[in-house]
């Protein structure tokens, strides 16, 4: 039910957001000893006695609930007056208590109350923070609103606290900003929950997102980097994916691990495995049984991801001893983090209307933002593509049509002269259309062919890209193959039935400039696209004439196989 509440609400400048407490530091108070532990119903009702977080003078426009809402106190720069309500779970937990039914419980209530806010802050333990925000990310579909996931190293009670501070900006970010994400606010940084990891036990700084510059900052200001926020492309419905596959593990590698704890790992009933292997994804590989326990695991169709167990960077495929996982069906996680993965897989594996195939491809994808697939500042085409039909607002099949028509032959341009075969491919399934001439009449194989690109001229010939088509200066794919001499190229193409077709006179005249300037290995180019060397000119005189005129013993010795003997007795003598 769309919401009448919060339609009044905007009018007044206000938002409403909704406050989750599972427990954590955030809520705890000390016994005598000093010991920490959660004290049931007293965050609610102590929030109300503090002025910074709560201005009981405001008379809120509206309230459904028995009691009013809580009321952040006026801030400079924010738009909106933020009023919140919260709803404490029991038991309160220590965030190492929590597991998947809590990552569930907590999505199902984003779930259940989620068009009657404006957004949601969940308050949570540190230590296991990022695993909950990871499985949010993913088990919030087409999410819409901020979900601001957030705690304390010290309690919000004490003198000295960063519980304040986090509660506050997250009620800020969560009531005045669209940020469609599950976000971890702490330490004033606004980061995406599936990037975020807990780098300190100690430090008010506790979370860092590694591989990925913060979504936002809090400082004087409050400072959003816009571009950052990751905005589903599809307009679907927002849902709650409830189901987690509960057999999943990590596997951190080490030196010495053995075939046995691997076996212990990978073996039933276990159906997805983070393998946290060292440096840019690489494994020991001396040893076959342990290798083979990873090959057997994959054969059984065991889901295995493989990511760095360095806090920055991303598995490549740049060492033998990381290629050979590759090789066996170990699907590369990039630069995610061991929670995202851990929490992805569970999400993944749970999707029952998807094949192995689609939940390994769909590992491979970013589908919140939680990996970067290629580091060296590729930018994805497809997301770029989708990035300017956003900013554009362009809506209509039409607009996108016209769109990519524009961009494509420019990104296809791209993955030609990189020799992407990999973005090419993935460019026609977008929609590409690589048989496409440019303004001078010149298609991508044209392009390839001059760059010396001959696997994306097979992949350009093996989707149709015609292979006589010519230009306005009446050049071929071939010619371009021939003026750069690649000769691999030349016979590509004339398998596949290119021709220069050029008239004789004018072949003449280019084999005869050849020959007289000892070009041994153009000529040999053009004898592999079809030329005829024999060919005579205008006078009748052929390039071995000429060669045999000025003494180019070079030449002479290369023509002469290609001239009958009788041919040679009687016009050279
Ligand atoms: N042990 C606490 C928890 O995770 C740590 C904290 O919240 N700072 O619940």
């Amino acid at each position: 039910m769309p919401p009448k509440l919060t339609c009044t609400c905007r009018q007044k400048k206000e938002a409403r957001v909704h406050v989750i407490y599972t427990g954590g530091t955030i809520g705890m108070m000390r016994d005598d000893a000093g010991v920490l532990a959660p004290m049931p119903n007293e965050l609610p009702k102590r929030l109300r006695e503090y002025p910074t977080c709560h201005d009981c003078k405001y008379q809120p426009t509206y309230f459904e609930d028995e009691e009013p809402p809580l009321v952040v106190p006026p801030v400079e720069g924010a738009p909106y007056r933020v009023l919140y309500d919260i709803v404490e779970y029991t038991p309160l937990l220590d965030s190492s208590s929590m597991g998947m039914d809590d990552w569930r419980r907590i999505a199902c209530d984003v779930g259940e109350n989620y068009y009657r806010y404006d957004g949601f802050v969940i308050l949570h333990g540190t230590d296991t923070l990022a695993y909950t925000a990871s499985a949010l990310a993913f088990m919030l579909e087409n999410l819409g609103k901020p979900v601001v996931v957030t705690g304390a190293q010290i309690p919000i009670f004490e003198t000295r606290t960063d519980g304040r501070d986090n509660f506050l900006g997250s009620l800020l970010v969560a009531g005045n900003y669209n940020i469609p994400e599950v976000l971890v606010f702490f330490g004033n940084k606004i980061l995406r929950g599936c990037r975020t990891t807990k780098i300190s036990s100690e430090s008010f700084h506790a979370f860092d997102s590694p591989n990925q510059s913060p979504l936002g900052e809090t400082g004087i200001n409050i400072e959003i980097n816009s571009r950052q926020i990751f905005r589903p492309c599809n307009l679907a419905e927002f849902s709650v994916h409830d189901r987690l596959e509960p057999n999943v593990s990590l596997l951190r590698f080490y030196p010495g691990i053995t075939p046995q704890i691997v076996r212990g790992v990978v073996s039933e009933p276990m159906r997805g495995v983070v393998l946290q292997t060292f440096g840019a994804g690489n494994v020991p590989t001396q040893s076959e049984e342990l290798l083979d326990e990873l090959r057997s695991a994959v054969d059984r169709g065991v889901l295995i991801i493989n990511i760095t167990q360095c806090g920055n960077g991303m598995v490549a495929p740049i060492y033998e001893t990381g290629k050979v996982l590759t090789e066996m069906g170990v699907v590369p996680g990039y630069d995610m983090t061991q929670e995202a993965a851990l929490t992805k897989l569970a999400y993944v594996l749970a999707k029952d209307d998807w094949d192995i195939c689609n939940k390994r491809k769909v590992m491979t994808l970013s589908i919140r933002g939680e990996l970067t697939t290629n580091k060296v500042a590729k930018i994805n085409d497809i997301d770029l593509v989708e990035g300017v039909a956003r900013t554009l607002h362009l809506s209509t099949a039409k607009e996108r049509e016209q769109m990519c028509r524009t961009f494509f032959p420019a990104l296809v341009a791209t993955a030609v002269l990189e020799g992407d075969v990999q973005k090419l491919s993935d460019l026609r399934e977008y929609g590409a259309d690589l048989t496409a001439t440019n303004s001078d009449g010149r298609t991508a194989l044209h392009l390839a062919s001059y760059a010396g690109r001959l696997k994306i001229c097979c992949t350009l010939l093996a989707h149709g890209c015609p292979v006589a088509a010519r230009d306005r200066f009446n050049r071929t794919a071939l010619h371009e193959a021939v003026d750069t001499d690649n000769h691999l190229i030349i016979q590509l193409l004339r398998q596949n039935g290119a021709e220069l077709r050029d008239p004789p006179e004018v072949q003449a005249e280019v084999l005869r400039a050849l020959a007289e300037r000892q070009a041994c290995k153009r000529l040999e180019s053009f004898r592999l696209a079809g030329a005829n060397l024999t060919l005579a000119d205008r006078t009748g005189r052929t390039p071995l004439h000429y060669a045999c005129q000025l003494g180019h013993i070079e030449v002479v010795e290369y023509l002469l196989p290609y001239y009958p003997s009788r041919y040679i007795k009687d016009e050279l003598g």
